[in-house]
C-alpha cells in the first residue's frame, strides 16, 4: 500500500459504530418505540442483569427524547444494590442509555460556578485571540487537573498548531507546534464537530463488546454521541506511543466549523466525574463565542490597517515621481503590504527587485505568463503547480501574489513568500517508527511523512483580505499611472 493509500485508510475506520464501548461505563440500546431491549455492554452480568437496568428507567423520560441531540440526564438508579447516574439519547431508531456509578455528592463548589466566576471575565477582557486561548487552556488544566492542557487550531487543510497551553511539571511543550490532518482524520473531525467533547481515561483500556438479541448486528449501532463510544485503536495506540494515558478533548467551533480543539493529556490514568465534563463543554462553547467574535473583529483590524499601509504608499508614490518602480524605493512598507519576502516590478524589459526573489533574468517569463493569464490580480501558495518552471525557487518564492497594471504593456507588481516548511517550527516527533503491520493497520508515525510531502513547495495562503488590499492598490496605482501620463502629455502639449 502507498502511504497516500495508508491515509486514506485512516479516514474510513468506522469510528461511529465500533460495535464496543470504554469500561468506565455501561450501555443499554432499546427499541425507539417499544423501549424493549435490543443490545446491551459486555460488561452488564447477563442479559438479565441489563434487562433489570432497563426496567429502572422511567419510561416517559426515554419517550420524550429529541432526535439528533446530546445525552441528557436519565436519573439516579439503584440496580442489584448499587447505585448509577444515567443519561440518554436517541440514535437512529434506538434510545442509548449509559450509566456509569454514581459519585459521592462533592462538598466543593460545583465546577460550573467556578468556570463562569474566573474564566468568563477573563475571556471578556482578553484582547486577542491567542490571550483567550491562553486563558482557557490555564483554566482547563485547573478544572480537570490533567498535565498538559493545550489548544489546537486547524488550518484549511486539517493541519493542526498548537497555538497555547498550561503544563504541569514533567510535561513537554508543544506550543507552536504543526500536526498534521491525518494524526485526527475527515471522519473524526466531523464527529468532533457532532459531538463535541470525548474522555478517554485509560489508553490501554479494553474495549467491551455490545452484544445484542433479535438478530441486530451491533456493529450497525451509531455511537456518534455516546460518551463511552470505544475510540480508534490507532488513536490509542498513537496516545501510548506518546507516552499519555489520558486524554480529553473539547470542540471548538467557529461559524459551523471545527476550528480547532481543547485537548488535554496526562501521563496516568484519569478520570472525570460529569460535572467536571460539563464544566469542560460548557468552556468549550463559551471559547468558541468569544473566539468567533475576536475573529471577526481581527479580520476588520487587518482590512483596516492594509488599507491604511495602502493609502501611505500610495501618498508616498503621488509625491516622489510617480512611477510603478517607485514602488520599491518604499522597500519595507512595500513587503508589509503582502506580508511578503520578496518584490519586484516589471516594466517590459525591465526588472527592479527587494528583498528574496527569483533570479532577475527568470522574472520576465514569469510577467509574461502572468500578463498572458488576462488577470488584473494573481495568487497562488504553490506556483510551481501552474508554472513548472518555478520549482527551484520554492525557498523564496513557492507562493506569489501578482498584479497585471496594463493590458497593453507588460507592466507586472510581484509579491513573493518562501516554502512554508521553513518558516514552521517542526514538530518534535514524539511518536516511535512504526509502519503498515501484517493486518495491514496503519500506524501513526507514517502520518508525519505524508505531511511533508503535502506540503512540501507550498506557501503561507494570501489571504482573503491580503488579496483584496492588492487589488485596491492596484486601481490606485493605475489611477496616479494614468494622472502622471496626462501631465506629461501636457507638458510635451
Ligand atoms: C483522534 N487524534 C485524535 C484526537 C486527537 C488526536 C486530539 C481526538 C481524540 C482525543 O481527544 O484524544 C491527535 N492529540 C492529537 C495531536 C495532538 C494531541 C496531533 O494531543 C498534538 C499534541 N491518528 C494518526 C494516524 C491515524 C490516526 C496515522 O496519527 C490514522 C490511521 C487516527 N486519531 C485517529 C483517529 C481518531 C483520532 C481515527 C479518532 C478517535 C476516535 O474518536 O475514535
Amino acid at each position: 500500500m502507498t502511504l497516500i493509500a495508508d491515509i486514506a485508510a485512516c479516514d474510513r475506520e468506522p469510528i461511529r459504530v465500533p460495535g464496543a464501548i470504554q469500561p468506565h461505563g455501561r450501555l443499554l440500546a432499546l427499541h425507539g418505540r417499544t423501549l424493549a431491549l435490543q443490545a446491551w455492554s459486555g460488561n452488564w452480568i447477563d442479559a438479565a442483569d441489563a434487562r433489570a437496568a432497563a426496567q429502572a428507567l422511567e419510561p416517559q423520560r426515554l419517550h420524550s427524547l429529541p432526535a439528533g441531540q446530546s445525552a441528557v440526564s436519565a436519573g439516579e438508579l439503584r440496580i442489584a444494590g448499587a447505585a448509577w447516574k444515567a443519561w440518554a439519547h436517541r440514535s437512529d431508531d434506538a434510545v442509548i442509555v449509559e450509566f456509569e456509578p454514581a459519585q459521592p455528592v462533592s462538598e466543593e463548589e460545583p465546577p460550573i460556578y467556578v468556570l463562569a466566576r474566573d474564566l468568563l471575565p477573563q475571556l471578556q477582557s482578553a484582547r486577542s485571540v491567542p490571550q483567550l486561548l491562553d486563558a482557557a487552556a490555564e483554566e482547563l488544566r485547573q478544572l480537570t487537573g490533567f498535565g498538559r492542557c493545550l489548544i489546537y487550531r486547524f488550518d484549511a487543510e486539517g493541519h493542526g498548531e498548537v497555538l497555547a497551553e498550561s503544563l504541569a511539571e514533567g510535561y513537554d511543550s508543544y506550543r507552536g507546534h504543526h500536526f498534521p490532518a491525518s494524526d485526527i482524520p475527515l471522519q473524526a473531525r466531523d464527529l468532533y464537530l457532532l459531538n463535541r467533547f470525548r474522555l478517554i481515561p485509560d489508553a490501554r483500556y479494553q474495549a467491551v463488546p455490545l452484544m445484542a438479541e433479535g438478530g441486530l448486528e451491533v456493529g450497525r449501532i451509531d455511537l456518534s454521541l455516546a460518551h463511552l463510544r470505544s475510540v480508534s485503536p490507532v488513536h490509542l495506540e498513537y496516545m501510548r506511543n506518546m507516552g499519555t494515558l489520558a486524554s480529553m478533548s473539547v470542540s471548538i467551533v467557529v461559524d459551523g466549523k471545527l476550528w480547532g480543539l481543547a485537548s488535554c493529556h496526562d501521563h496516568d490514568p484519569r478520570y472525570l466525574p460529569p460535572d467536571v465534563r460539563a464544566a469542560c463543554s460548557h468552556l468549550g462553547q463559551l471559547l468558541s463565542m468569544q473566539v468567533e467574535a475576536k475573529e471577526a473583529h481581527a479580520e476588520v483590524q487587518s482590512r483596516l490597517e492594509l488599507r491604511k499601509l495602502t493609502l501611505e504608499m500610495v501618498a508616498q508614490l503621488s509625491d516622489a515621481d510617480a512611477s510603478l518602480r517607485g514602488l520599491l524605493g518604499e522597500a519595507a512598507l512595500m513587503l508589509r503590504i503582502a506580508r511578503a519576502t520578496g518584490a519586484a516590478v516589471v516594466l517590459d524589459e525591465q526588472v527592479w527587485t527587494v528583498g528574496d526573489t527569483p533570479p532577475e533574468a527568470d522574472l520576465l517569463p514569469l510577467a509574461a505568463w502572468v500578463a498572458d493569464l488576462g488577470q488584473d490580480v494573481y495568487e497562488s501558495d504553490r506556483l510551481a503547480h501552474s508554472y513548472p518552471d518555478a520549482a527551484p525557487w520554492r525557498e523564496v518564492a513557492a507562493g506569489v501574489l501578482a498584479l497585471s497594471i496594463s493590458r497593453v504593456h507588460r507592466h507586472v507588481i510581484f509579491w513573493f513568500r518562501p516554502e512554508i516548511v521553513r518558516t514552521i517550527t517542526w514538530a518534535g516527533d514524539p511518536r516511535k517508527e512504526s509502519a503498515t503491520d501484517a493486518t495491514g493497520r496503519m500506524h501513526p508515525r507514517l502520518s508525519f511523512s505524508s505531511w511533508t510531502q503535502e506540503i512540501a513547495g507550498r506557501c503561507e495562503s494570501w489571504t482573503p483580505a491580503e488579496v483584496g488590499a492588492a487589488g485596491e492598490l492596484r486601481q490606485a496605482l493605475i489611477a496616479i499611472v494614468l494622472r502622471r501620463a496626462e501631465e506629461m502629455a501636457a507638458v510635451a502639449g
